[in-house]
């Protein structure tokens, strides 16, 4: 693992840092740079991503709910950190497709030469010229439906105005208490940091349940940003979490409220295909010196997806 330093990619430890306390929490994004429709045409911009992110998912869902493959072209790294970071592995189908680099160090490197930070997927870049735009996977989101809508198959708003204090509200318990929560659960430390952390994500999947009960989506009728944010913790919850980070008090398929959501949202257009479920395991369960030594692969529970 690293990170760069001046435009140099210097190796250090895992993003995020283990405080006293032993509780694990995530080091924030640096590129966060904007777009207006009229700078977007088909092409222009370059999305990089990692199948096992599920940071990156949430620009991918967007992608995908929008319809923007064929105007926003995507390349993916290896789903698996190294030593250099994320790399790309052509003989295994992951190519930087925009300047054939073999390291997104380098992509980042080539965008902005004094660039320091970590080195993180999702990254959108202007393909000509390489500049970073933004690598915040929350702004992208936003990004996407606004400044890339004209471009859409299927153009939505994810973030309508009438809606947005309720989508705000669920982004920020989904955030902290989901999404990250899972992480601080298999990163935790200590008892007490693990504890909390699963005390967490079971308090918010409890809430998310009963308030599916009588709608289809988060906010109501709608498919929000909100539901984006949710979705990406959502599949890979019973191949990973719950037990690669001991997620362990339920599993998504035992809430009948968010398992009905989870497929039914899995099986609109676009969906299945950025979903990986084979990496997510092999990711997760991948060897490391404190969570599996060993580095031994369970085998895949059976899970049918279907509606
Ligand atoms: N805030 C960022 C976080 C992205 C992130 O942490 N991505 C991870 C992969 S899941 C990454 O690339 N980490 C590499 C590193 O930090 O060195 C976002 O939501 O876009």
């Amino acid at each position: 693992m690293g990170q760069m330093i001046d435009g140099r990619w210097v190796s250090d430890d895992e993003a995020g840092s283990i405080s006293r306390t032993g509780k694990w929490t995530r080091t924030p994004s640096v590129v966060r740079g904007e777009l207006q429709p009229e700078d977007v045409t088909p092409g222009r911009y370059h999305l990089f991503a990692a199948w096992n992110c599920p940071w990156a998912h949430r620009a991918l869902l967007t992608r995908a709910l929008l319809g923007l493959e064929k105007a926003l072209p995507v390349s993916f790294v290896a789903p698996k950190r190294t030593d250099d970071g994320w790399v790309f592995d052509p003989q295994n189908g992951y190519v930087d497709q925009l300047a054939g680099r073999n390291a997104l160090h380098e992509v980042y490197a080539d965008g902005q030469s004094d660039y320091t930070g970590r080195v993180t997927v999702p990254l959108l870049v202007e393909a000509e010229t390489g500049t970073l735009v933004s690598n915040e996977s929350a702004d992208l989101v936003r990004i996407l439906p606004k400044a890339f809508g004209h471009l859409a198959d299927r153009p939505r708003d994810l973030y309508p105005k009438q809606l947005g204090d309720a989508i705000d509200e669920w982004n920020t318990l989904i955030h902290s208490r989901l999404n990250n929560g899972v992480y601080q659960a298999g990163f935790a430390e200590s008892q007490s940091a693990y504890d909390a952390a699963v005390e967490g994500v079971f308090e918010t999947l409890d809430a998310i349940e009963a308030a599916l009960g009588d709608k289809p989506y988060l906010t109501g009728d709608e498919l929000t940003e909100a539901d984006i944010r949710l979705f990406p913790t959502l599949a890979r919850f019973d191949v990973a979490y719950y037990s690669a980070f001991k997620c362990m008090r339920r599993r998504i398929q035992d809430y009948p409220n968010l398992w009905r959501y989870a497929r039914h949202f899995y099986a609109l257009p676009g969906i299945a295909e950025t979903v990986k479920f084979d990496i997510y395991r092999k990711g997760y369960f991948s060897q490391s010196p404190k969570r599996n030594p060993l580095g031994i692969i369970p085998i895949a529970p059976d899970i049918d997806w279907s509606i």
